[in-house]
């Protein structure tokens, strides 16, 4: 297809962006970002990764793609080093479930540490639930290979799949994100809140970190930390935005 052309054509030209969305704790402190795929299209604009990223992974493009990504996120993350309110930020990539699979993922994302310097405790990989369903074992052998590196995984949209308590005890996580379909009607719904609470007792009892997606109002962020989570992302506290201006807001006021 053209898009598909195109797409193969801003891979090799460097017309994609990287934006960066905050991850805050209770104190409404920047602890981390979740790193977020643009592509600057000479005529469309900015077009956002659910327009090509389903199209990525049907052709294979999401390989290159994703590797450009891990080795962008990794030189950001080496830039922050040593930098006021940016040295210490946890930097979360998306990762697909093609990148994933591919017998060279270890390789790639030691290698882009290396490349870059980027410390691997900094860097946490998202990995979603329907990935890990098949051939568990072997995602399993690669999250803990990347761990002994120091690389952190998250389980993202965590209660939209199939989640049994065995089996999240077996995978080697650090965190969960509650999806933003939960966030978003857990004022009104009471299944959603319901859902949330159990979520955060979980992750409590597994020990495993949670952030809460797509905060969007103050009365939803009242609810989640009244439920004690300790984590929150949405546009409430800001937007995905290219780097400088996600700095700008990160760095201390001279
Ligand atoms: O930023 P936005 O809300 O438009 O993202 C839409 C979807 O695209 C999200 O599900 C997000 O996980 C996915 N996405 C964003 N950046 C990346 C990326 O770098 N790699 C992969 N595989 N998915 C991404
Ligand atoms: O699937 P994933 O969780 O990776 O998707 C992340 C996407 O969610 C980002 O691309 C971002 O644009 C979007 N997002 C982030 N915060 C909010 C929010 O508060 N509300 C909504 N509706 N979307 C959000
Ligand atoms: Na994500
Ligand atoms: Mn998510």
């Amino acid at each position: 297809s053209q898009l598909e052309a195109e797409l193969r054509q801003a891979l090799s030209l460097g017309d994609l962006r990287l934006h960066y969305q905050p991850v805050v704790n209770v104190a409404g402190g920047v602890i981390g970002a979740e790193a977020l795929v643009r592509w600057q299209h000479h005529e469309r604009g900015l077009v956002a990764p659910g327009e090509f990223i389903p199209l990525a992974e049907q052709t294979g493009l999401i390989l290159p793609l994703g590797r450009w990504v891990l080795q962008r996120a990794c030189e950001q993350l080496a830039a922050w080093a040593g930098q006021p309110g940016l040295d210490e930020l946890v930097l979360s990539v998306n990762v697909s479930a093609r990148q994933f699979r591919q017998a060279e993922f270890t390789d790639q994302v030691r290698a882009a540490l290396r490349a870059s310097g980027a410390r691997a405790h900094l860097l946490r990989l998202e990995l979603t639930e329907s990935l890990l369903l098949t051939d568990t074992e072997e995602m399993i052998a690669k999250m803990v290979e990347l761990r002994a590196e120091g690389v952190g995984f998250s389980l993202d949209d965590f209660g939209t799949g199939y989640s049994s308590l065995s089996y999240l005890k077996r995978l080697p996580l650090d965190q969960l994100k509650i999806d933003r379909a939960f966030v978003r009607d857990v004022l009104t719904d009471p299944n959603d809140a319901a859902i949330v609470r159990t979520i955060l007792a979980l992750a409590r009892s597994l020990d495993l970190r949670v952030v809460a997606e797509g905060v969007e109002i103050d009365e939803q962020l009242h609810f989640l930390r009244q439920h004690g989570c300790p984590a929150f992302q949405g546009y409430l506290f800001g937007r995905p935005v290219p780097v400088h201006e996600f700095e700008r807001a990160c760095r201390p006021a001279a």
